[in-house]
């Protein structure tokens, strides 16, 4: 199997230096045990940042990286202005509140940040760069590094690199938010295989790509830039053996005794979190002030403990959080507290895995009520170390795993009279019920864990096939190199030229009106046709009229609505293919119309043997929904009198069956000897009937990303059009 290399923010190391000592030790957590197994299996490498070593000696960070190397760490270092500007400015200060939907908490102006984010970021490109070998998988996390993916597709394009997100996907209404929108989508769509822990993150990042970049919306592969870009939902684990095994350990369970006795016969009621605004750690403590003040007889037999752990301290919004949740446990703790005892038990600390663990064990209800959570592992922590069945676990629906914990009692965390009422039903559950709760969490977090999420996300990243090595400007999909295939056709005794206009030699435009030639195209044109022996055709599914205005005066033959009619020269008639029956029209434009006054941004056009209706400037969501629907209200009209309905890009066109593209190939092939060459380019559905007609020995190239039976490959009209240049030159 190839090589693993896996990218992220932090090294999965802690750096200890303690006089002239210095450790590197490995550090524990769900992520880094997922992933070990693969990367110790594949000699694989790990690239993050190593945390801050600037204190230590010349000496003594030598000695960090020799140790290092030896685990197969590469360290990324960052200044402390970076660390300030790319981590605590833009990754938390921005991406972070953003993606957990917390508008407010935004970075008014983040400019700077976002240049030390790109510039971060291409630093780790550079680091994967360096210690890329020819196969190796590259696996890349969560929020601080979005935009690696792109830059290393454009240093290494054919390299097969996966992305996580760790973090929520918000929805498109949100996510538009972000001034760096694009850049953020584009970064993430360099991967080949792009994972997030939900269904709906993933729902969300195709609409936000619909939106911001046009592309369409399909749920498990976006067509991206010539490459299909896979989308997954893998849910993140832990590991569940060592939560067990701590879980059965005699420490352990002597710990949770004692906390137990220490409580007194009060039941525990438990909550283990980042110190973090996303967790939902106020409105928690509302609810306990909400439950205490209306069950009075219940006060003196509940205790609640709270542990938090540090984190981001360096960020305003942290600090000040940090405050308002300490007001709030002193306040309810004054008003309910006995000389005894108080309700609430904050702990404001970081604990070694065995003692979280003890307080699992002895807690009677699990409180992880999030406001929004990507996955939130705390619960399925809980759940894995509940061996003999009982507790109840109160799940947040915004957490990530509230998609997994069906079997939780869900709660809405905004809704405080709602999570009060819940703790008072999780304190009374029967035991068979939360045994048979339980029971049915512990079966899915048991069989869902963290090796098999890493196991799922590396198949389909070992499946994906990488960028396909691009030759010369064009890409051949199978065959010789192109660039000789481009001589071949230039030393061709005659040469057939068939062009596709929107989309091939004009990018698409927003309203069909809008896509005149510029006049460097006029003159490319004007050369080509001035070729010896060169013949050339625009085959347009346009009217008429537009190919007469715009190319008119070129001495090329013109195809007009599919070819269903030419004019062969200029100031010639247009010959019309047939005669067309044109009954059937006002029965499918009233139709299309229902679907334009639906669908705002929506609009017909009519040319003479077809009508087609265009959704590309409309909402996405809605537009691809109902270009779904069109088929079944057509359906009738289309078998009556014998229709066809083609989908193009972001257009249905519906006209006469078999008037296509394919059908003026014949006519045009005979007009030049045997030997000519042909060659085609087109973007879209409807090329492929041309494509298709074209003897075997025909040079057709497909502009733009999806799928074609074309031979070759270009990426947009620009480099289309530079080919045009060099059959000239
Ligand atoms: P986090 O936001 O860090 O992770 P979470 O998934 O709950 O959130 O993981 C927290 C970890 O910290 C758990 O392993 C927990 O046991 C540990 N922990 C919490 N309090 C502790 C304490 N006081 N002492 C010691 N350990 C403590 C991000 C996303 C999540 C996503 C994960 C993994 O925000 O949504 O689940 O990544 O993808």
């Amino acid at each position: 199997m190839s090589r693993l290399l896996i990218v992220s923010n932090r090294l999965p190391v802690t750096v200890h230096a303690e006089q002239g000592d210095v450790s590197v030790v490995p550090s524990a957590g769900g992520l880094v045990t997922a992933l070990r197994g693969p990367h110790e299996r594949h000699g694989g490498l790990w690239l993050g940042w190593p945390g801050d070593l600037e204190r230590l000696t010349e000496e003594q960070r030598r000695d960090v990286e020799e140790r290092l190397e030896q685990l197969g760490a590469v360290p990324v270092h960052l200044t402390s202005a970076e660390v300030s500007r790319y981590y605590d400015g833009f990754s938390n200060g921005v991406l972070w509140p953003l993606f957990h939907y917390l508008v407010e908490k935004l970075h008014l102006d983040a400019r700077h940040d976002w240049e030390s984010y790109r510039a971060v970021n291409e630093r780790f490109a550079d680091a994967i760069v360096a210690r890329y070998r020819p196969g190796d998988r590259v696996w890349i996390h969560d929020y601080q590094l979005t935009l690696v993916p792109a830059m290393l597709r454009r240093r290494i394009p054919d390299a097969r690199i996966g992305f996580f997100l760790h973090i929520p996907f918000p929805a498109a209404e949100v996510f538009r938010i972000l001034p760096w929108r694009e850049q953020v989508l584009r970064g993430m769509l360099g991967a080949d295989v792009v994972g997030f822990h939900t269904t709906s993150y993933r729902y969300h990042f195709v609409y936000s790509a619909a939106r911001v970049l046009g592309l369409d919306p399909e749920l498990e592969t976006l067509a991206y830039e010539g490459r299909r870009v896979r989308l997954g939902a893998y849910p993140v684990s832990i590991d569940v053996d060592e939560f067990v095994r701590l879980a059965r350990d005699e420490e352990v369970r002597a710990e949770a005794r004692r906390i137990r006795e220490r409580a007194q016969g009060r039941k525990i009621v438990l909550g283990v979190d980042r110190l973090d605004y996303t967790k939902g750690i106020p409105r928690r403590m509302l609810a306990i002030e909400r439950f205490l003040e209306r069950e009075p007889e219940l006060r003196s037999k509940v205790r609640f403990i709270q542990l938090a752990v540090p984190t981001r301290e360096k960020v305003d919004a942290y600090a000040d959080f940090r405050r308002v949740v300490n007001e709030l446990v002193g306040r309810i703790n004054g008003s309910y507290g006995t000389l005894d005892d108080v309700p609430i038990h904050f702990l404001h600390r970081s604990m070694p895995m065995a003692d979280v663990v003890a307080l699992y064990l002895a807690a009677d209800v699990m409180m992880v009520t999030p406001l929004r959570d990507g996955m939130n592992l705390v619960c399925k922590e809980y759940v894995a170390s509940r061996i003999d069945d009982t507790g109840v676990l109160v799940l947040s629906e915004f957490a990530g795993a509230a998609a997994e914990l069906i079997e939780a009692l869900q709660v809405n965390p905004h809704d405080i009279d709602a999570v009060a009422s819940t703790i008072q039903r999780a304190l009374v559950m029967s035991p068979s019920e939360q045994r048979v709760r339980m029971q049915a969490l512990r079966r899915r977090v048991v069989t869902h864990d963290a090796h098999r999420w890493s196991h799922c996300f590396l198949n389909d990243l070992e499946r994906a096939s990488g960028a396909p090595p691009a030759v010369g400007s064009a890409r051949r999909r199978e065959g010789a190199p192109q660039l000789n295939t481009i001589a071949s056709a230039r030393s061709a005794p005659s040469l057939i030229v068939m062009l596709d206009y929107d989309g091939t030699l004009v990018p698409l435009a927003a309203m069909p009106e809008l896509a005149q030639p510029d006049e460097e195209l006029i003159t490319e044109l004007r050369e080509l046709a001035a070729r010896p022996r060169t013949q050339v055709h625009v085959v347009s599914g346009r009217p008429r009229e537009d190919l007469e205005r715009w190319l008119g005066e070129l001495p090329i033959s013109l195809h007009a609505e599919h070819g269903f009619f030419s004019r062969a020269a200029p100031g010639e008639p247009w010959v019309a293919l047939r005669d067309a029956a044109l009954d059937w029209k006002p029965k499918v434009r009233e139709r299309l119309q229902g679907f334009v006054d639906r669908t705002a941004g929506s609009f017909i056009e009519e040319k003479m043997v077809s009508i087609a209706w265009h959704y590309r400037n409309a909402d996405p969501e809605l537009a691809s929904q109902m270009a779904r629907e069109v088929p079944a209200e057509l359906d009738e009209a289309l078998r009556e009198h014998d229709l066809e309905l083609i989908p193009g890009r972001k257009v249905l066109e519906a006209r006469l069956r078999g008037v296509n593209k394919g059908v003026i190939v014949p006519r045009v092939l005979a007009t030049m000897g045997p030997d000519a060459v042909a060659i085609a380019l087109g973007d879209d559905r409807t090329d492929e009937d041309l494509f298709a007609a074209l003897p075997p020995t025909a040079l057709t190239i497909h502009v733009g990303g999806g799928e074609s039976s074309a031979a070759f490959q270009l990426p947009d009209p620009a480099s289309a059009r530079r080919l045009l240049r060099a059959l000239v030159a």
